[in-house]
């Protein structure tokens, strides 16, 4: 989990990225100018390579995308709904039900070191907030219309979804 770091998981991403394309250059160079010094790969090896990278750039996608979609509706407490947001690895709840019209206040908690994580942006609202480790801040907004209302972390790769229902339409159970 802790070297799940957005950073380190990016700079996977890039360097794989980077080794696929020099395979892929490499391989027209030596076939342009010297055809005695060709160092032949098997042709299985060069397509497991480039699975792999494939395969491992696309569990990176699917992690940021969708995995961990953690939904939780705020309880109504003295007519502020509120929440409470573990940060580690992300956010969880990442998904956070309210009403609108109504204060929202969230409660943040951050138990993971990576300095990824250290600051929490809603840029709907203008509203940052550092989360120093293991102190618990909050973030108290007031949304005034329905609507999706993401947040994410300094460098927008943790994020999670404010999602704000119009009070007045009762939503089917
Ligand atoms: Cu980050």
């Amino acid at each position: 989990m802790k070297l799940r770091s957005c950073l380190l998981s990016s700079m996977l991403g890039v360097s794989l990225l980077l080794g696929i394309a020099h395979t892929a250059k490499a391989q027209i160079s030596d076939a342009g100018t010297s055809e005695f010094r060709r160092i032949e790969q098997p042709l299985g090896v060069k397509a497991g390579i480039v699975a792999a990278g494939a395969g491992l750039i696309g569990l990176e996608l699917w992690w940021f995308l969708f995995s961990k979609t953690k939904v939780q509706t705020a309880q109504v407490d003295e007519g502020v709904q509120t929440v409470e947001v573990a940060v580690d690895g992300g956010y969880s709840p990442n998904q956070i039900v309210v009403q609108a019209g109504q204060p929202v206040k969230l409660t943040f908690l951050r138990k993971d070191r990576s300095s990824c994580l250290e600051q929490v942006i809603f840029p709907d609202f203008n509203r940052s907030v550092d989360l120093p480790l293991n102190q618990k801040r909050t973030v108290e907004v007031t949304p005034k219309e329905a609507g999706s209302y993401p947040f994410h972390c300094g460098m927008n790769m943790f994020r999670g979804t404010l999602t704000v229902e119009d009070s007045s339409k009762p939503e089917a159970s």
